[in-house]
């Protein structure tokens, strides 16, 4: 029964020695171990973060347990980062994961640029706004600053500021500039107020049918009737 438990424990050493995690063993198993089981330097299985020797679990070991280097305290490679070891086991030398003479920079882990025909990073269009130039008139932008017009409005780069109701910079067909929204139309980002208000196809609000009016020009109709629109 004995000698079961040492062929056991003994595979069962080997198989956690060539995982690398390290090894727990069963006070049973030990005990036939031993003294019968060749030393396998389970010891030696160890790792250590900072020793130079990237094993097991580590991910990286660059000889050191500070972070900032591209290899944490906890022998992790740091976002930004990539390591790699001239042979395996060895230690890891680390760097900046993107290419800055190519003009990449790392945004959370993926390399972008302001050159790679690719919305990515804080862009918010195609290789402009956030921290790439500006975009020009009709592209996409999230404030002021991402346009070279100097005007975002209803999410594009518009030729003017385009901030009031019933005129909008965004309209299929026209987009980047301002332009009246279609009568009979409502603007959802800038309603006209007062109910349900709508456009007239000129940039002015005006009111519907049944709604209150003093006079005619309140009105999509042009008639105000005993004080309602007809
Ligand atoms: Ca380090
Ligand atoms: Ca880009």
């Amino acid at each position: 029964m004995a000698r079961k438990h040492v062929e056991r424990g003994f595979l069962w050493i080997v198989a956690c020695a060539l995982s690398g995690y390290g090894c727990m063993v069963e006070g049973e198993f030990l005990e036939d171990l031993v003294p019968s089981g060749p030393d396998l330097g389970v010891s030696a299985l160890e790792t250590r973060c900072g020793d130079s020797l990237r094993q097991g679990k580590e991910a990286c070991d660059d000889g050191n347990t500070a972070p900032g280097d591209g290899c944490d305290t906890a022998c992790e490679v740091e976002i930004c980062w990539t390591c790699e070891e001239v042979l395996p086991g060895a230690r890891s030398t680390c760097g900046p994961q993107c290419d800055a003479a190519a003009g990449q920079s790392c945004v959370m882990g993926a390399c972008v640029s302001c050159s790679d025909g690719v919305r990515n990073g804080y862009e918010t269009d195609v290789d402009c706004g956030g921290s790439c130039a500006p975009c020009t008139q009709g592209l996409a932008c999230g404030k002021e600053g991402d346009c070279a017009t100097g005007f975002c409005s209803g999410g594009v780069c518009c030729n003017e500021a385009c901030g009031a109701a019933c005129i909008r910079c965004d309209l299929e067909g026209s987009v980047g500039i301002c332009a009246y929204v279609p009568e009979n139309e409502t603007h959802e980002d800038r309603a006209c107020g007062g109910g349900v208000s709508v456009c007239d196809g000129k940039g002015a609000c005006k009111n519907v049918a049944t709604q209150a009016c003093t006079k005619g020009i309140e009105c999509l109709s042009g008639k105000c009737l005993g004080g309602v629109c007809q």
